[in-house]
């Protein structure tokens, strides 16, 4: 799409990859015209980290589509594609090569979603020649100066207290100023395995168009030795197809969410989750219209309360709260490493190629289709992470690139703070920490690993067995005087000084045979030189 010449003195709107929504602020007041939409196709941010090539995909797909639906509306979009000559490949550059292309009277740009663009925001204020105003993103529930005012001066930042004030705040769930059903939580009960012969429902795939197809086929050109594989992409990548993704998932899968929300199955990567958050994170939806639509669902009896209370729950609560974590705390919350951690990333989690069964699951779905449910992400390979004692930059580099919804804004704060307690409380009381014991009463991962999930010790014995004693021994000093640790350091401090050597002998043997380069080289996978 070349640039457009068009009247000066307008107002150049720059929309990010990720910002793909029609009501995003910094197209309101648009006039149609004098002003310009800039969208831009980066190699900078495809490299910064090195994306699944789903989620580079599935980007530049939306992208080219919401431009495209920009100029049927009228409005005049000058798009920037990728491998167009003078491309300068980053969004500073082209932000400035824009400008003197059209002689804007100003620049308008909605918050981003990442520090480090952030903070390019900051100096686009000193160095462009027009003046730069950069509005909230209003695509949230929560504005991050009142997530800001509700963490000020606390240590400890509790999720549950947050989001009752936000069910308060937006009259979901709520009446009478009291939660319907009277709990605020059901949590207890949505942790149901899944029976043997359960039927999943079916999903919908969206078959990729000719603009889709041309993005797949670029970016398996341009990015080839990133991780993933694009013969399976089935995103929804517009809008409208982003509405009916949602209401298949509200139809489908809610009404049973909430139950089988905890479960693990192999060879069934969804189950009932939504799969929204891509199209959430990139605009294609809003979290008030995904939480209404499952409310909705509620008072038409169509879906029973723990369900959609689970539900809403997660984008209400903690998607809205992570986000809050992230700008409240950044830039100095990755930095911290509470417990010390400082072992490499073992090589497994790029080739899955490990007798760990259930890990070898994961990172396969991942590896197939950019996605992973939460409590995959939480207890098996962050779990692993946890207490192996993987170093918390190299998992949260790999949690950055391996989904296709993940952005530093979600991603720091689920690994940093939940799965790794590298921020020493801020988000979670006590460390997720947990044995093989939690992935067999989840999962059927166990009954076909080549460990034994009920084998404690010994070369047969499920690895995360002896991991999450000898977590225990290792962060004793840090963690035994926790409240919420109590149980367990007292169980361990009924060992005796024989198991607590056998725990830390059969820990320091798997530990020293993981390798965090692959033993022979990956045909057409660069992502051993990714990082
Ligand atoms: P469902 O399980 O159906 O949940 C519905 C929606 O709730 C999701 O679409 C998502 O928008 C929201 N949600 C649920 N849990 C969380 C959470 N903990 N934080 C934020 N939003 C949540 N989510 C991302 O969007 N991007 C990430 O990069 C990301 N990284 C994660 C890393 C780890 C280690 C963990 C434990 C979780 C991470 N999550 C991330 C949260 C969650 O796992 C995904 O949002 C979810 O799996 C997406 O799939 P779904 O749409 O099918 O979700
Ligand atoms: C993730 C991503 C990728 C792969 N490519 C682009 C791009 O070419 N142009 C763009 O505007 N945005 C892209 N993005 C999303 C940005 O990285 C995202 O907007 C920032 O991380 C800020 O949240
Ligand atoms: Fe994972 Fe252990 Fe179960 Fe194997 S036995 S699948 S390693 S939890």
């Amino acid at each position: 799409m070349p640039a457009k010449s068009e009247p000066q003195g307008g107002t150049l709107r720059f929309v990010l990859g990720d910002q793909l929504n029609r009501r995003v602020s910094s197209l309101a007041d648009l006039d149609l015209e004098r002003d310009i939409v800039l969208i831009v196709e980066v190699r900078d941010e495809a490299t910064y980290v090195r994306h699944h090539k789903q989620k580079i995909a599935f980007l530049f797909a939306a992208m080219r589509h919401f431009a495209a639906e920009l100029e049927a509306e009228g409005i005049a979009v000058d798009y920037v594609r990728l491998t167009e000559p003078g491309n300068t490949g980053s969004f500073t550059a082209e932000l400035e090569r824009a400008v003197a292309r059209h002689a804007p009277a100003r620049v308008v740009v909605a918050e981003p979603g990442e520090w480090r663009v952030w903070e390019m925001m900051q100096d686009w204020r000193e160095t462009l020649p027009v003046p730069l105003e950069i509005r909230a993103d209003n695509r949230f529930l929560c504005p991050r100066e009142d997530f800001s005012h509700w963490a000020e001066g606390r240590h400890h930042l509790r999720m549950e207290t947050f989001y009752r004030g936000m069910r308060r705040r937006t009259g979901l769930l709520m009446e009478g100023g009291e939660p319907v059903g009277g709990r605020w939580n059901f949590d207890p009960d949505n942790r149901k395995r899944l029976p043997k012969g359960h039927k999943l429902p079916d999903r919908i795939g969206f078959q990729p168009d000719a603009i889709t197809r041309e993005a797949i086929a670029l970016v398996e050109r341009e990015f080839a030795g990133h991780f993933g594989d694009l013969a399976t992409f089935s995103w929804p990548v517009t809008r409208a197809d982003a509405l009916a993704a949602l209401k298949h998932f509200i139809n489908q899968c809610l009404p049973t969410f909430g139950d089988y929300q905890d479960a693990m199955k192999a060879g069934a990567p969804y189950l009932y989750h939504a799969l929204l958050s891509p199209l959430l994170n990139a605009g294609l939806l809003t979290a008030e219209e995904v939480c209404w639509a499952a409310e909705r669902a509620y008072r038409d009896g169509a879906a029973p309360l723990n369900c959609v209370e689970g539900f809403i729950r997660q984008i209400l609560g903690w998607r809205e709260y992570v986000r809050g974590v992230y700008w409240a705390r950044m830039p100095e919350y990755r930095d911290s490493n509470a417990l010390r951690a400082e072992r490499n990333l073992p090589w497994f989690y790029w080739s899955g190629e490990t007798e760990l069964n259930c890990i070898a699951n994961v990172v396969a779905d991942t590896r197939a289709h950019a996605y992973a449910h939460h409590i995959q992400r939480l207890m098996v390979t962050g779990n692993f992470a946890l207490i192996a004692g993987l170093d918390p930059a190299q998992v949260e580099e790999w949690y950055l690139i391996v989904f296709a919804d993940a952005y530093e804004w979600v991603e720091l704060p689920n690994v940093h703070g939940m799965v790794l307690w590298a921020d020493g409380g801020v988000m979670g009381s006590k460390p997720y920490a947990a044995s093989g014991a939690y992935i067999d009463r989840m999962s059927d991962y166990c009954a076909t690993c080549a460990y034994d999930v009920k084998v404690k010790a010994g070369p047969s014995a499920c690895p995360f067995n002896y991991l999450y004693w000898n977590f225990l021994i290792e962060n004793e000093d840090r963690l035994s005087g926790n409240q919420r640790m109590a149980m367990p350091y007292q169980t361990l401090r009924g060992m005796g000084d024989q198991r607590r050597a056998e725990i830390r002998r059969d820990a320091a043997s798997f530990l020293g045979s993981l390798r965090s380069e692959p033993e022979r080289p990956h045909q057409g996978d660069q992502t051993a030189n990714a990082t």
